[in-house]
């Protein structure tokens, strides 16, 4: 084992998900190694402990995982379970955690940022339960990387991460394993695979975008299990710069997904996912349906699923996340759960039994059978869904609609502004917050604002400064916050919400029916007038 002499880095903060930088960033002397470094100085538990690692594939994988290897035999790891080609999706990441009952996991991704040598790269630490580590233990990882001075690192040769099976760095174990298998049987257990293939062989098509990032392999097989076309899933190949594309799996970024499903002849079903595979999109024939809406309906139809035909315990959604989930869980007599942005939030309440399923505006939905958001986790319940209902995705939402009513829902993202400018928004509009209740925005009148925070029921953790939310007195929303995610400046997300009941105007235009809230958002905060953008750069 050697210790090597090192120099903290100021700027190793893990922001909504894990560290995320620039990969030039990264390739700074011992910049990731640091990282790993304060994360093991501060888990407890190494000795004969286990430890998962994998990415997403991008630039950069193959190195930083080497180097992760070679740390984890010097700070007492006993076993590397690590991703064949250095693969593993992040939800495959939390079920081999869970299922492997090991100490935790690295996960190397930028999610849905791009990848390349110019481009973005990531690591997040996963604790014991699968999920993302909670701010208490970033807050120490973070504290820990600022006084750093020293890494543990076995000298030995790089692993060979392409063959499955065992061996060793120093007294340390590395299997190299399949990243598909245990997760592709987890879908098997959770789903109603022969109603779905049934519902395929009778000629329902799919076609699944996976962006060239890391859910091909996971969807190829899958769908080979249940039946569907080769053509079912496109970009399947995992590449280091995902084809040059951003592998967000949103209208912007999937507008070639989008255009074959509203056009004509389009496929039953389509979906996509993001660069680690914890993302989804869903786009039926001639419609799209936004992340909250999903998880609404997901929430009132998944009994239709095995894993979840006893009902489910609760629902959680983050707090920019319409609130469609909210007439749902009151429908259904149980509770929900308003969380800030960030999974992490959920894994408590997950693990305390409080809620099952567990969603995100920023496409992200899951449920207890991991720890993470799941991308295919998503598209199969949905798939699962429909084989029993035997209706397309547009009647499902119309259905869904004219029982709950609609939330119309976008959001609007102000990226890479000047961090001056954004943060003078925020601050803005944050010492304006106290007065706004009685006022008027665009003629709308506010019933309420406040700066968002957190009381987490199991632990009694606090998290402040979570997003500002304004309140309209006919239900509507906005709410303004900084991304935690970007790596360019500051990324400012406005979140729009309006509620129209059952019996309402349900088929209206989405644009159209938020027009006078997107006005009202620009007179409560100033967004043109401090930033000079005129206009967001990604509608979701
Ligand atoms: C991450 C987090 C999500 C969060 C999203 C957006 O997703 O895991 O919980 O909603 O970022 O966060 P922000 O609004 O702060 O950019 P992912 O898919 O990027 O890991």
């Amino acid at each position: 084992m050697n210790q090597v002499a090192t120099r903290p880095y100021a700027d190793q903060k893990p922001g909504t998900s894990g560290l995320r930088k620039k990969v030039r960033v990264f390739q700074q002397e011992h910049y990731a190694a640091n990282f790993i470094q304060a994360v093991f100085d501060v888990v407890e538990g190494k000795a004969g402990a286990a430890l998962v690692i994998g990415g997403d594939g991008r630039f950069y994988n193959r190195e930083v995982i080497q180097t992760a290897i070679r740390m984890a035999a010097a700070n007492g790891f006993a076993r590397v379970i690590v991703g064949r080609g250095g693969i593993l999706s992040t939800p495959a990441a939390s079920h081999l955690i869970r299922l492997r009952k090991a100490l935790g996991g690295l996960v190397l991704s930028a999610s849905h940022n791009p990848g390349g040598p110019d481009e973005d790269f990531g690591i997040k630490y996963n604790v014991s339960n699968g999920g993302p580590a909670p701010e208490k233990l970033t807050d120490a990882i973070y504290a820990r990387t600022r006084e750093i001075d020293r890494l543990l690192i076995a000298d030995a040769p790089d692993v060979d991460l392409d063959r499955d099976g065992e061996s060793r760095v120093g007294d340390m174990v590395v299997e190299v394993v399949d990243p598909v298998a245990d997760y592709a049987e987890l879908m098997e257990r959770l789903f109603d695979f022969a109603a779905i293939r049934e519902m395929i062989a009778g000629g329902f098509r799919i076609r699944f975008d996976a962006m060239h990032a890391v859910t091909g392999p996971y969807a190829r097989e899958i769908f080979r299990r249940l039946g569907a076309r080769e053509d079912s899933v496109v970009n399947g190949t995992p590449l280091p710069d995902f084809g040059g594309h951003h592998p967000d799996p949103n209208l912007v970024h999937a507008k070639a997904l989008y255009d074959e499903m509203m056009g004509e002849g389009a496929p039953d079903f389509g979906a996509a996912s993001d660069g680690d595979g914890d993302r989804n999109l869903i786009i039926g024939k001639g419609m799209f349906v936004s992340p909250s809406d999903s998880l609404a309906v997901l929430a009132a139809n998944a009994h239709l699923a095995p894993a979840y035909q006893g009902g489910i315990a609760g629902i959680a959604r983050s707090m920019p996340t319409s609130q469609a989930a909210d007439r749902v869980a009151e429908a259904l007599g149980i509770g929900l759960y308003e969380t800030p942005t960030g999974w992490k939030f959920f894994g408590n309440l997950l693990d305390a039994g409080l809620v099952t399923i567990c969603g995100e505006e920023s496409a992200g939905t899951g449920s207890n059978h991991v720890r993470e958001k799941d991308g295919v986790w998503a598209v199969l319940l949905w798939l699962n869904v429909l084989a029993k209902r035997r209706v397309s995705v547009a009647e499902i939402l119309r259905d869904h609609w004219a029982r709950f009513g609609r939330n119309y829902y976008a959001r609007h993202d102000y990226e890479a502004l000047a961090v001056d400018a954004a943060n003078q928004v925020m601050d803005g509009l944050r010492a304006r917050l106290g007065g706004l209740a009685g006022t008027r925005a665009n003629g709308l009148a506010v019933a309420g604002a406040d700066d968002f925070e957190y009381l987490d029921p199991t632990d009694q953790s606090l998290s402040r400064n979570q997003g500002l939310r304004v309140r309209f007195d006919d239900g509507s929303r906005i709410v303004f916050r900084l991304s935690g995610t970007g790596t360019e400046g500051a990324t400012l997300r406005v979140y729009l919400e309006r509620y129209e009941p059952a019996g309402g105007d349900l088929g209206m235009d989405v644009g159209t029916a938020l027009q006078p809230l997107i006005a009202a958002a620009e007179e409560l905060a100033g967004i043109a007038r401090i930033t000079g953008r005129a206009r967001p750069d990604v509608v979701t």
